[in-house]
């Protein structure tokens, strides 16, 4: 089987991974549908615009649908191929694959034999075979891989995403990828799928491989993200700047520690790392560890302002926080799972000082602050700085790397980036 096997793709979930896979694949020339439960997204899509902020992604999707090469709707069509990218959240402990199995229901009554499906949710080890026993009980008429050696009629594999946000068309067609058909004829038609688009390496291995593939990365990450978290409050009690600390230790050639910050945050490595503690218990004890090192960070930026506060000298005036970022990370304008949120949604909770949020990367605060009588938003740095007893900088977006020292002075700086250190 060749790329040209592959001629229609049905992409389901068109958020920040399944929206760009689409218009990538489109902008190859394969006929793309893009599924979403949403129809507002929908109709942006079919408009030609985006619901998302990714750099160059609207030119890639508005010229794929200009050409007619990408069409979204509410329901998946018929297919050589099917691509899963609905989000997996993570609830009381417990991996949510709410979505991937309604993506699964909804996609079944289109297969038809010689299809392939490829999940790229992020998801517990085993789904991908979960995934195959539903649609087998929905599709008795077609057989469905279970293990090595099985002659199925439909093809099964798990290739997860791996892009970053921020450079996802980048990342997508750069990045090697780890492909785990459920059998190894699955995982040779999914390499095709991505030789479609893909200059990395398509590396293969088993379904379950795969999905613990994904879950590690993302760990691996958030365990090094907490030593770096953790270096920061021992440094803090010893008097030690930390930036520096890490930029000098970094120099050793087989270390490289990386950035604590104001906690962990975005939709992948604040909540994958559970997926492996739900999975092994027992065993998953740093991870584990790391998870709770990392949440519990915003509570020790609180504890900085609420000291910052109380050294302030005595005034009738309210105290006044530059609060500045909202976004998981620099230069998205994503805000799930977001420290930086989290804390300004607390310190907006305190009601007893005033909050002036800077967040260049959205338009419009969420509801839990703009309803807040105690916050207001501006769109410009100098003018959230002007007149804060506290300037509390929660992200590195660029334009706060702007900000001179000298509009610092006479201001308590809570700087949780190490940007103006
Ligand atoms: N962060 C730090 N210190 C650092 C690096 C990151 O505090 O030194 C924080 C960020 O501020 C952010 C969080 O960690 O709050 C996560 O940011 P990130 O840039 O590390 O990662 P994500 O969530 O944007 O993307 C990750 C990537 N995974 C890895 O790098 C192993 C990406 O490749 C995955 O595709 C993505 O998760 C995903 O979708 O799973």
């Amino acid at each position: 089987m060749t790329a040209i096997g592959f001629q229609r793709i049905c992409v389901l979930g068109l958020g920040y991974i399944g929206l760009p896979t689409a218009s990538v694949l489109a902008s190859r020339g394969v006929s793309v549908t893009g599924v979403d439960v949403r129809q507002s997204v929908v109709d942006t899509i079919n408009r030609g615009a985006i619901h998302i902020l990714e750099p160059e992604l609207e030119a890639v999707t508005a010229h794929a649908v200009r050409l007619g090469l990408l069409r979204a709707s509410l329901q998946p069509a018929a297919a050589d191929a099917f691509i899963v990218a609905v989000p997996t959240p993570f609830h009381d402990g417990k991996a949510d694959l709410t979505y991937v199995d309604a993506a699964a229901r909804s996609l079944a009554p289109h297969l038809q034999k010689g299809n392939l499906i490829i999940v790229e949710s992020t998801c517990p080890p085993g789904t991908t075979e979960e995934i195959s026993r539903t649609l087998a009980s929905l599709r008795p008429d077609l057989a469905f891989p279970q293990g090595e050696g099985d002659l199925p009629d439909v093809h099964i594999a798990y290739c997860p995403e791996r892009v970053l946000p921020g450079r996802v068309l980048t990342e997508l067609v750069e990045n090697n990828r780890v492909i785990g058909g459920i059998t190894a004829e699955c995982s040779r038609r999914a390499q095709a799928v991505y030789a479609i688009f893909c200059k990395g390496k398509l590396l293969t291995t088993n379904a379950r491989t795969a999905e613990m593939c994904k879950l590690t990365e993302n760990a691996f990450r958030d365990v090094n993200i907490a030593f770096a978290n953790e270096l920061s409050l021992v440094c803090d009690r010893l008097g030690v700047n930390v930036w520096e600390l890490i930029a000098l230790a970094n120099g050793h050639p087989r270390v490289n520690v990386l950035q604590p910050g104001p906690g962990v945050g975005g939709h992948c490595i604040a909540v994958d790392p559970w997926f492996i503690v739900e999975a092994a218990p027992e065993e998953a004890r740093i991870i584990r560890t790391a998870r709770e090192i990392n949440d519990a960070k915003p509570r020790w930026v609180l504890d900085k302002v609420r000291a910052a506060l109380a050294a302030r000298s005595p005034t009738a005036v309210r105290a006044r926080i530059a609060c500045l970022g909202l976004a998981f990370k620099a230069n998205v304008d994503d805000l799930r799972e977001s420290p930086a949120l989290q804390i300004a949604e607390e310190l907006a909770r305190w009601g007893d000082c005033d909050l002036v949020v800077c967040e260049p990367f959205i338009k419009e605060l969420p509801p839990s602050l703009a309803e807040s009588s105690c916050v207001t938003s501006v769109p410009n740095v100098n003018e959230a700085i002007g007149d804060a007893d506290v300037v509390l900088l929660l992200v590195n977006h660029k334009p706060f790397a702007e900000v001179q020292r000298s509009q610092l002075a006479g201001k308590a700086v809570i700087d949780t980036r190490g940007m103006w250190t």
